[in-house]
């Protein structure tokens, strides 16, 4: 975490207090330096040290905006920007932002907070941000055309009003905006409730992150920007697993994950391990009456979601879009199904002609996790993510929640895989295997046939049936 310079220095835990108390009153009337994030790295809370206290949110792979009061008004200020942002180790994407990554950092206020955002626009068009889910001023809504003009290349534009009602909201810009949100310009909203909300739950962590997704071919760095609905990359923050941090609690803390959607399908996520209570909307808090377990929540297209449950069951549970190619990295899409092809001697003849050429899909996809294919540069496996005992074979959306016994209180740090307790893994059987008992009965049906008709003979291959493969 790096300031571009001096106002609001340190890290984003820096004292606010501290950081305003060194600035002149006479700067308190200018811009307030932006603060720059150079890290893709899952960044500690900002905890307040003025004004009502709360529990931070933790941004997955993103931080939150400092800001400094100026008059009983707290002052933010966004840059929207070209960034590159490492999506996964390894694989770095040419996006536009704010503040150095996309999506850009958390805005974290309290309910009946006088909030001015002050929006330089670094980007080569005009641009805006829509508040979604805010109640405010017309004229601060951010659709521009209908509620002011856009802001253009090389302005600052100001937003000013009152974060009227607690809950869980996003940001986004309202010009060019297929455009705008295909190259990655988002952010997270957190309003805390000023007081005691018999509908609002104090809770150990609050987590927070958007679902995003982009058409990047293998080997380049730009998104596609005219791609409506088939994405390649299906992102939690504009970051693929294994490049996702993992969400790590303390076992029996009471946890709030909150997710907003900002592609253009929708994600049902999917969490293991554990029951949850949806708890809120962008529409606000879940009245009780409402709630019911699940555990997976479906999150549509422009919505978003608070989930609530007990972390008491220790261990690394899945967490990720229970859609399975949105659990995958950029592919070709033009690949039929192989499986129970025999490919013997159709390989050795193509290798004739493509000497790198690979038999893939044969025995399903599995062995793309394994494989050592070569790719372009600047290109994520397709599936990956070396776990304790093999690959994970995931990619895109998917995360681990670590429940731990010893996670300290306000402790974010990934403990390592968790050691499960002997005697208590699904293990190989090594007994004998008798023979499968097959009827011999025919069957009966509501409609029975009246003569036999020829029948399709499907053979199937099995694994370990003599064919060697290769
Ligand atoms: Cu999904």
């Amino acid at each position: 975490m790096t300031s571009r310079r001096t106002f609001l220095t340190g890290s984003a835990a820096v004292s606010v207090t501290m950081a305003a108390a060194a600035v002149a009153k006479s700067a308190l009337a200018g811009l307030p330096e932006p603060v720059i994030q150079k890290s893709p790295n899952t960044q500690n809370p900002l905890f307040p040290k003025t004004g009502p206290a709360y529990n931070p949110v933790v941004t997955l792979n993103g931080w939150t905006l400092p800001w400094r009061m100026n008059q009983g008004v707290k002052e933010f200020h966004l840059v929207a920007e070209p960034v590159v942002r490492e999506m996964a180790p390894g694989f770095k994407a040419h996006l536009w932002g704010y503040n150095g990554q996309s999506p850009g950092p958390t805005i974290e206020v309290v309910e009946g907070d006088r909030v001015r955002i002050f929006v330089t626009n670094k980007l080569p068009e005009h641009t805006s941000i829509h508040w979604h889910g805010q109640r405010l001023p017309n004229g601060m809504d951010g659709v521009a055309g209908l509620n002011q003009p856009a802001i253009p290349a090389g302005k600052t534009f100001v937003y000013e009003f009152v974060a009227r009602r607690p809950g869980t909201f996003m940001y986004h810009p309202h010009a060019d905006e297929m455009t705008q949100m295909a190259m990655g310009m988002m952010g997270f909203w957190v309003t805390h409730p000023k007081e005691k909300n018999p509908l609002i739950d104090e809770v150990n962590r609050d987590f927070c992150f958007l679902l995003n997704s982009y058409d990047i071919d293998p080997g380049s760095y730009t998104p596609k920007i005219m791609t409506m609905l088939d994405f390649n990359i299906w992102s939690w923050n504009s970051r693929v697993f294994p490049g996702i941090d993992s969400l790590n609690v303390r076992l029996n803390d009471k946890v709030r994950i909150r997710v907003g959607n900002l592609t253009m399908t929708n994600h049902p996520i999917h969490l293991h391990g554990h029951e949850f209570v949806i708890t809120g909307t962008d529409g606000g808090p879940t009245p009780l009456s409402a709630r019911w377990p699940e555990i997976t929540a479906d999150v549509a297209v422009g919505q978003m979601r608070q989930i609530e449950f007990v972390a008491d069951e220790e261990g690394d549970w899945a967490f990720h879009c229970h859609k399975s190619h949105h659990t995958m990295n950029a592919m070709g899409h033009d690949v039929p199904t192989l499986i129970g092809v025999d490919h013997r001697g159709i390989a050795s003849k193509i290798t004739q002609l493509i000497p790198d050429y690979m038999v893939m899909g044969e025995r399903g996809m599995a062995d793309m996790a394994e494989m050592e294919m070569p790719l372009p540069e600047n290109t994520i496996p397709m599936m990956t993510g070396d776990g304790p005992f093999g690959s994970v074979e995931m990619g895109g959306m998917f995360s681990i929640l670590k429940v731990r016994k010893d996670q300290k209180p306000n402790d974010y740090k990934n403990p390592g895989w968790y050691k499960q307790p002997p005697g208590t893994r699904a293990y190989e059987w090594k007994g004998p295997a008798p023979a499968a008992i097959r009827s011999k009965e025919g069957g009966s049906s509501a409609m029975p046939r009246k003569a036999p008709t020829s029948e399709t003979t499907v053979k199937v291959k099995k694994p370990g049936s003599g064919h060697s493969g290769h």
